[in-house]
């Protein structure tokens, strides 16, 4: 068979290989205590937890549904590396940092800094931290306090013996976007003031978590809801019992996925899950938002984390593979294609940083009304946009491989499967469009005026030229917004039509 074998590519340590993320940190955070953090941590995932991640994907959990002696457990069994991953988190402090807040508003930064060197080899653990950092900044919001006071404090814990992840259960058979309208659950109260949930939760992700947020309708004395987005209440609910056994639940079955097959992903029947109600009643949705807003950011972080790891890997392979005679990295044609990958790769970090920054400044009490306004704005953006780029970049990253990216076991494929849920979860794109085009129409144009000014002092930092008719044309941007909204209201295109013909 001959001597030759292709050398593989080498993932050195993400930090110290990211110049864009040293120079960021270099600008915006230069602590030598973050360097040598992030330094030491991009070792480990070197060492050893790159391996871990690998050994999640191809160790999937499994459901037991029944013991041995017939009795009904519902047992979901993940590999020993999805569980080092969960201490994993809490040593390294992957949600604790952005609650600690030892570095003021630039800790949300750190920590999504550290996220995002972790993302490509957590296993999708990220997945349960997204929701678990979302869960805490919605207590947080509310005020902590019982019987949600000893679940924050788990949430955000460096020990883990003590750390807890958290679930987001919204999406059901018939609304998963449209939420408002989809969700059957109902709450029944109960005479202590808790509740039981009845429903039928229909992607359920990380269902391995401690507890949840969810919502549900809670239902009058003539056992009466109310529908609508304004009939849901958000509600908290620890997953087991003292035994460790689910309370309440039924796992009907764990999907069967296209990615993230490393993390369990249930259909849940909700058959009298004892739940404590966090919300006002009919205001879950605006309750629940709070999630959406820290979910949808770690869900920009993960994506161009992806971008990086597979640039990072495909510039490494340049320097292995010949074809031609000459090294990859020598050949101009293939140069160029991994410099375009680079330049998206950059705007896209640039843009998630930017959006860590602001969440960073308004949770310290930081940010000015200008900063409210575009943080509101560039969150669903910065995931829509990501979300799309990293299928894109990671695509184009596996053909530098050539036939080897297709291949399953050098671990490439899998990043991939799992780019393509970046787009769909926590909002598909067309549903998060609308919510730019909500949250620009309920700011009466003041979030659009935000952007303006922001890039318009952007340009000139940069001496470029002005945004002044822009900023002008705000007016006519909103007239012509409302428009939009009445037509697409009035009349959907004729695409259905068009394609029957
Ligand atoms: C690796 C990283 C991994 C990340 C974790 C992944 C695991 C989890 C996977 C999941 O997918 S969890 C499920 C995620 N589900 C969604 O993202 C739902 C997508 N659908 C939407 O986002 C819809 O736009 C929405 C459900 C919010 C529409 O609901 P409504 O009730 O029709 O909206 P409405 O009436 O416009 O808004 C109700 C209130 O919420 C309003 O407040 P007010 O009553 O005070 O005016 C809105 O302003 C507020 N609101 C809605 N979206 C908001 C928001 N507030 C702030 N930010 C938002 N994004
Ligand atoms: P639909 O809402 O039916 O959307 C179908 C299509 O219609 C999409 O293209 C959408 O963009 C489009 N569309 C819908 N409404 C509009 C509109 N108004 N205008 C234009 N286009 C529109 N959910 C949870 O709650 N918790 C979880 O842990 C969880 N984990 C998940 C894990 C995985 C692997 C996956 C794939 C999904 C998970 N989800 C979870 C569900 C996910 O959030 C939803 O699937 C997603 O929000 C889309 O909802 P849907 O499936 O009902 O699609």
């Amino acid at each position: 068979i001959g001597g030759f074998f292709q050398e593989r590519p080498m993932l050195k340590n993400p930090f110290l290989e990211d110049a864009l993320l040293q120079g960021y940190l270099r600008r915006h955070l230069p602590s030598e205590a973050v360097y040598s953090d992030l330094r030491v941590f991009g070792d480990r995932l070197v060492r050893e937890v790159d391996g871990w991640g690998r050994e999640c994907e191809i160790t999937p959990p499994r459901l037991v549904t029944y013991d041995p002696w017939g009795c009904r457990v519902d047992r979901i069994v993940t590999s020993p590396a999805w569980q080092r991953m969960k201490d994993l988190s809490a040593q390294e402090g992957l949600v604790a940092i952005g609650y600690e807040r030892s570095y003021g508003e630039w800790s949300r930064v750190y920590q999504m800094c550290k996220l995002y060197l972790y993302s490509p080899s957590s296993g999708l653990y990220t997945c349960p931290l997204a929701m678990t950092d979302g869960a805490a900044k919605v207590i947080q919001s509310l005020g902590v306090s019982w019987p949600v006071a000893d679940a924050f404090s788990r949430l955000t814990s460096r020990d883990p013996e003590h750390f807890w992840t958290s679930g987001q259960w919204m999406t059901e058979r018939r609304g998963g976007s449209d939420v408002g309208n989809g969700t059957e659950t109902v709450a029944l109260p109960q005479s202590d003031g808790t509740y039981r949930l009845s429903g039928f939760k229909w992607f359920t992700s990380a269902t391995d978590a401690d507890m949840t947020l969810t919502l549900a309708r809670v239902t009058d004395v003539d056992g009466q809801t109310t529908s609508g987005s304004r009939g849901l209440s958000m509600f908290y609910a620890a997953v087991r019992d003292e035994q460790g056994m689910v309370q309440g639940i039924e796992v009907q079955r764990l999907k069967d996925k296209l990615g993230t097959r490393q993390m369990p992903t249930a259909e849940l029947l909700l058959d009298g899950l004892p739940a404590h109600r966090l919300s006002e009643e009919g205001r879950g949705v605006a309750c629940i938002a709070n999630m959406l807003t820290v979910t949808r950011i770690h869900n920009s972080v993960s994506a161009v984390a992806g971008m990086r790891r597979v640039l990072q890997l495909a510039r490494d392979y340049a320097t292995r593979r010949s074809t031609f005679g000459k090294l990859l990295r020598d050949h101009p044609l293939h140069m160029q294609t991994l410099a375009r990958m680079e330049v998206e790769t950059r705007g896209a970090f640039l843009l998630v940083m930017d959006v860590c920054r602001l969440i960073g400044r308004e949770e310290t009490g930081h940010a000015s009304q200008l900063e409210t306004h575009l943080l509101r704005l560039l969150t669903p953006v910065a995931k829509l946009y990501t979300g799309k780029q990293a299928v894109a970049v990671i695509s184009e990253g596996l053909e530098s491989f050539g036939g080897q990216g297709y291949i399953e076991d050098t671990g490439l494929p899998a990043m991939l499967r799992d780019a393509q849920v970046l787009s769909i979860w926590e909002g598909t794109t067309n549903v998060l469009s609308l919510d730019v085009l909500r949250c620009v129409s309920r700011s009466s144009g003041l979030v659009l005026q935000a952007y303006f000014t922001h890039t318009q002092s952007l340009l000139a930092a940069a001496s470029l030229p002005s945004l002044s008719v822009a900023v002008r044309s705000v007016d006519s941007a909103l007239s012509g917004l409302r428009e939009f909204l009445q037509a697409a209201a009035l009349k959907p295109p004729g695409f259905m039509e068009l394609a029957a013909r």
